[in-house]
């Protein structure tokens, strides 16, 4: 249950103020569950959106939302064996082709995402393949950039909920596609770091298809009261492991019929 809850609205600021000031000064913390034992998966979504709030009080924007942990190769990697989400902001958008400054960051790793942008609002719950098909306008190709602010980039559920899903900035690019110009089940995609390849994988490892993602976040925002709404840009997770990036990698994601998505840490 995304709504099941046990802190009191003093707990949840005080988490949301811990996991926002991480953020800012680069440090990482211990997990929230270190205090808090007892916190439930609605009190990491309400931390979440206690966390977005501050930061929209400052002048960020939301400008999207995504999946995390929707592929078996990120379960494994984080040791989580449930997808969840959280939102994306302006601060963290670069352009195609960005220098970004791993400065940024405490310890920031990258990921090959499958991105796609909604025609209309998608509402929860019941969202299947076919519901989210009809509600996306396009496809495009991302990259995601992740930054657990707990140590050693360790976390439980509740933690990296709270955390907003270590999202930490994004890139997107190459071309956009309608849903019917691509299979996205079967697109490959090449992640390559300094010119070596350091990734493969296709669509297919995001739930059996990335759409199962978008309908999963349909319905889980249904559990919190919300929706998808239209005109929102969606990364559907990782689709493979996320590699650790430093100052000087060139990174570049190739797709098969998405075109590539590049981006250089300084
Ligand atoms: C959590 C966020 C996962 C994805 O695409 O799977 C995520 C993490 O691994 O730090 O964004
Ligand atoms: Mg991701």
């Amino acid at each position: 249950m995304l709504n099941e809850r046990t802190l009191d609205a003093g707990a949840i600021t005080l988490l949301a103020e811990r996991v926002d000031n991480a953020a800012r000064n680069r440090t990482a913390i211990d997990m929230l569950t270190a205090d808090y034992p007892q916190m439930k998966l609605g009190d990491a979504y309400a931390v979440q959106n206690a966390l977005r709030a501050r930061m929209e009080a400052r002048g960020t924007r939301v400008t999207g939302l995504k999946m995390g942990l929707t592929s078996r190769a990120k379960m494994l990697q984080m040791g989580v064996a449930e997808s969840l989400h959280g939102f994306i902001t302006d601060d963290g958008a670069y352009a195609d082709g960005a220098e970004i400054p791993v400065a940024r960051y405490i310890h920031p790793r990258i990921e090959a995402e499958i991105a796609v942008v909604m025609k209309t609002a998608l509402k929860g719950p019941n969202c299947d393949v076919k519901k989210a098909a009809a509600a996306i306008d396009f496809v495009l190709p991302a990259i995601e950039i992740i930054d657990s602010r707990f140590a050693d980039f360790k976390f439980d559920i509740m933690s990296v909920v709270a955390d907003n899903t270590s999202a930490a900035g994004y890139v997107v690019g190459g071309r956009t596609r309608r849903l019917h110009e691509l299979e996205l089940v079967t697109e490959g995609i090449v992640l390559t770091r300094n010119g070596q390849v350091a990734e493969v994988g296709a669509g297919a490892a995001v739930l059996g298809d990335p759409l199962e993602a978008v309908a999963m976040l349909a319905n889980q925002r249904a559990e919190l009261g919300a929706d998808i709404p239209a005109g929102c840009l969606v990364m559907t997770g990782g689709v493979t492991a996320a590699i650790h990036v430093q100052a000087g990698d060139v990174i570049v994601v190739h797709y098969q019929s998405l075109g590539a998505v590049r981006m250089r840490f300084v």
